[in-house]
């Protein structure tokens, strides 16, 4: 900024000031090249950084380029704020003039909050599109049931709620159901719930949809691209046993995913089928997260020994 005599100059300070806040904030969301470098740098300003989807990294691009734009305005804001402050500080009892105004500034401080704005809606709407985008050709098609308070995965042979199942899995009290799913393919889930509304969520996939009943079938794609075991859960609130409705994801590699399937539809079990694909011991069961007990006795209202609602 112009340091000289800018008493006089309010124009080219306003515009300088101007131009700098704008092209601060275009160059951070153009520059993706190192936006990754900044989220490492600065702790992911908040965001979780282990996403295990393509969408999950664009999400995790618009926030740090967001974050990085408005601290970039804010800096400048301070900025003008400080030098303001000391610039036209109080220099006796004689009260400044009321009503002076300067035009090409007014209209400054009216465009360049548009004009970020607009560059923010940009980038939002595009992440948003991709997010959202449904492909014609959907490598694997999974309709997830929930129900209370369990969950149901069903393998399809096609989208739709007319569509086969060609292998299902789903959990009881006593075992988690497993959503076994192939790394780098475009996986279309298809939602649909016996009872109330559920909400699907896995953490790591920084997304989560609702599941209603009736004919809404809510629909979404993403594609894995981060082999690995995660846990999923129910994140609408859906009744007493709400926050024990977990399930676990299962990336494995396409090789495996075909193994497993086919397993299945020879008719083995799940946890068979986890056997079949290399799994040993435990690990055929979900490993991030157990079935809660349902005649809890300590640290309860409960009289002891009752059997508890729903079981
Ligand atoms: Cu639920």
């Amino acid at each position: 900024m112009g340091a000289r005599s800018s008493a006089t100059r309010p124009r080219a300070v306003g515009r300088a000031a101007g131009l700098g806040l704008g092209g601060a904030t275009l160059l951070t969301l153009l520059s993706g090249c190192s936006i990754a470098d900044w989220g490492d740098a600065f702790g992911h300003f908040g965001w979780p950084s282990n996403g295990i989807t393509l969408q999950a990294h664009e999400m995790y691009d618009l926030w740090i380029a967001s974050t990085i734009a408005a601290l970039a305005v804010g800096f400048g804001v301070w900025g003008l704020i400080f030098w303001c402050v000391i610039r036209y500080r109080k220099r006796g009892d004689e009260l400044p003039v009321q009503t002076r105004f300067n035009m090409p500034m007014e209209i400054l401080y009216t465009v360049t909050p548009v004009l970020i704005v607009a560059v923010l809606f940009y980038y939002t709407a595009i992440v948003q599109t991709n997010v959202d985008k449904l492909s014609k050709n959907p490598d694997q098609v999974v309709e997830v049931v929930a129900f209370k308070w369990n969950w149901q995965f069903n393998y399809r042979d096609g989208m739709g709620k007319d569509a086969g199942t060609v292998a299902s899995t789903v959990g009881s009290s006593d075992v988690i159901p497993l959503l076994v799913l192939p790394v780098g393919q475009k996986i279309r889930f298809e939602e649909t719930s016996r009872d109330v509304i559920h909400s699907f969520w896995v953490p790591e996939m920084l997304f989560k949809r609702d599941v209603f009943p009736g004919n809404v079938r809510n629909v979404f794609e993403v594609t894995l691209d981060k082999e690995g075991r995660y846990v999923g859960r129910c994140a609408e609130l859906c009744g007493t046993y709400h926050a024990f409705m977990n399930f676990e994801l299962v990336v494995v590699s396409p090789e495996k995913f075909d193994q497993f399937i086919a397993a299945k539809k020879a008719g083995s079990s799940t946890q068979e089928a986890m056997g079949a694909i290399g799994y040993t011991g435990d690990e055929v069961y979900a490993t991030k997260t157990s079935p809660f007990n349902t005649r809890r006795q300590a640290n309860t209202w409960n009289q002891p020994e009752t059997t508890a609602a729903g079981k």
